[in-house]
């Protein structure tokens, strides 16, 4: 098989890169040291994290150099993410270091005021090719396709100013910020966003640059007239994974986050079986997820952290499937069963080796964030939200919350923060606030989501999913109101999860709220409706969505 060479060296969430590599027909071979890139003849840079600590990486550990003398032997080099923004002079993210200066401008932090920020999901790449060019694709991208994206610094695009220097330029646009996608310049071509995590759009690109098809004709239906601008709906399939009675991995569902089978009027019956996590991931994907998260309801006691079954399932489902994942459950500082003590960021770096992309924070984050106002509203530094975000970049962290109602007859009866609700409580009260809760919801604090959300967001967290245990499994559709207030707090995205049986509860919570992301679990396990059909409906009423590619 023909071999690519991969660099490395910041110890990042690679795993699907290579598989993608690897679906496509090549094989890595890790560049180690400065002195391995020279016997590279394809060298990929992946991107993780902050500008500067990838710049200082790549410079404390001697790569510069070499990066540059082969891209000026004119061998194929790609960049990936911040491996695109590493051929910039500079990054607003971190003034102080310099970039490899190929391009001779800065990038630039999205701006937050009417939109969130990082930048998530799945966006255009349209070429600027002009002219005789104009119907041709750069690197195999379309303008037809979607790619997904995750950061929160870009460069802004001006049009004629990289052309200007021979760059192809392909953009993409968030809120009314137009920005680069890719770029490509005889033999260096670099994207913003994953390829590796595009879907079969994606594997195309990567496919192209290894095969050195730099331009090819467009097929006529991926043209840009069939092309819509901006960043899609996202929709996410939500796996909890347990095991059950027989000591079996299976995917469950709650009602409530009661996962057990209801005999007659009395719960306690067996864990619902609906199937199994690897398969079922694969089939979400296949329907058109955007992203698969998994949710490790059980943490799996007592088994070594090593051995965590869902490391496994993280290996075996990245071989497959194409689009980020996300797993969650039991992400904190642990003490190992031999008495090893294990900190949240080696655990989560496990789960990133294995192929997960992004990792989930529930009870943990709660803490974290009640010890942060104990403090006096103070990092500290070493929770397990900053230092996996200091690693991994804060696109890398979601706080998973686990909210339950309490209601209230008014405002001035609690101390914490509530709203005025359309759903009133069992006694008729009017407010509501919502509680913190850890543990899959078995223990209720003295804290509400509005403390916990802003103090998450300012620790470094890249994204809320937000549960709410009193629609979760119920059909009934979303938390409008608790998601409409979580919005107007924060300014990272947020996904709408718990209570969703059927596309219009999607289509509803895309209306009437500004929700980044929505997620289904039941009515998707229980197949009482497809992924596909969620996007046909919302395709209908005239959201932009991403259509799944073969
Ligand atoms: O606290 O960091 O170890 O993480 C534990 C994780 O496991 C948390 O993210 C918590 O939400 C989750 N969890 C714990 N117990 C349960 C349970 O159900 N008994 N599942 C549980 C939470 C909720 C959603 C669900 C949506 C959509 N699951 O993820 O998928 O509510 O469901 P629906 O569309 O069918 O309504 P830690």
């Amino acid at each position: 098989m023909p071999t690519v060479h991969l660099l490395d060296y910041v110890a990042g969430n690679v795993r699907s890169l290579v598989n993608a590599i690897e679906k496509v027909g090549y094989t890595v071979e890790w560049v180690k040291s400065p002195a391995d890139v020279p016997s590279a003849e394809k060298l990929i840079i992946p991107g993780v994290g902050h500008f500067g600590h990838c710049l200082s990486q790549l410079n404390q550990a001697g790569y510069v150099e070499p990066i540059q003398a082969h891209i000026t032997a004119g061998k194929p080099f790609m960049g990936i993410c911040v491996g695109l923004q590493a051929l910039f002079e500079g990054s607003e993210e971190d003034p102080d270091v310099k970039g490899l200066g190929l391009i001779p401008s800065q990038l630039r932090k999205f701006q937050d005021t009417d939109k969130s920020v990082p930048h998530i999901g799945w966006n255009s790449a349209n070429t600027s090719l002009k002219g005789e060019v104009a119907n041709d694709s750069l690197y195999g991208l379309r303008p037809s396709s979607k790619y997904y994206y995750v950061h929160s610094y870009a460069a802004p695009y001006r049009e004629g100013q990289l052309e200007k220097d021979g760059w192809s330029v392909a953009t993409a646009r968030y809120g009314d910020e137009e920005f680069v996608g890719a770029v490509a310049k005889d033999n260096i071509f670099a994207t913003q966003f994953h390829p590796e995590k595009s879907g079969a759009a994606g594997l195309r690109v990567i496919k192209a640059f290894l095969e050195g098809r730099i331009s090819e004709k467009l097929p006529e239906k991926a043209s840009a007239a069939s092309a819509k601008e901006g960043l899609t709906r996202r929709v996410i399939a939500c796996l909890d994974v347990r095991t059950n009675d027989h000591g079996d991995l299976v995917v469950t569902k709650g009602d409530q986050y009661d996962v057990r089978e209801k005999d007659g009027l009395s719960s306690g019956g067996a864990v619902r079986n609906l199937g199994k996590p690897v398969e079922m991931a694969k089939k979400y994907y296949e329907q058109g997820a955007d992203e698969v998260t998994f949710l490790n309801i059980t943490s799996f006691r007592n088994c070594p952290v090593a051995d965590t079954p869902m490391l496994e399932i993280l290996r075996r489902t990245s071989e497959t499937v194409f689009v980020p994942l996300t797993i969650g459950g039991g992400i904190r500082d642990t003490v190992d069963t031999d008495g090893t003590k294990i900190s949240a960021l080696e655990i989560a770096t496990m789960y990133f080796k294995s192929g997960a992309d992004k990792v989930s924070i529930g009870s943990d984050a709660v803490t974290a964030a009640e010890e942060y106002y104990a403090r006096g509203k103070l990092l500290s530094g070493n929770t397990a939200i900053e230092t996996i975000s200091a690693a991994y970049g804060n696109q890398a962290v979601v706080i998973s919350v686990d909210p339950r109602r309490i209601y209230v007859s008014s405002p001035s009866a609690t101390s914490h923060h509530s709203i005025k609700t359309s759903i009133p409580g069992p006694n008729g009260e009017e407010y509501c606030w919502y509680q913190c809760t850890i543990k899959g919801g078995r223990e209720g604090r003295d804290f509400d989501v509005r403390q916990l959300i802003t103090a998450v967001e300012a620790m470094g967290a890249g994204e809320i999913l937000l549960n709410c245990i009193d629609k979760d499994g119920t059909n009934s559709g979303f938390d409008l109101e608790l998601i409409s207030d979580v919005k107007a707090a924060i300014k990272i995205p947020v996904i709408a999860s718990s209570g969703a049986g059927n596309p219009g509860h999607f289509g509803e919570v895309f209306e009437r709220t500004t929700t980044d992301a929505a997620l289904g679990a039941g009515m998707f396990h229980r197949g009482e409706y497809t992924v596909r059909q969620v996007k046909e409906y919302l395709q209908e009423q005239g959201q932009l969505v991403r259509q799944y590619e073969e």
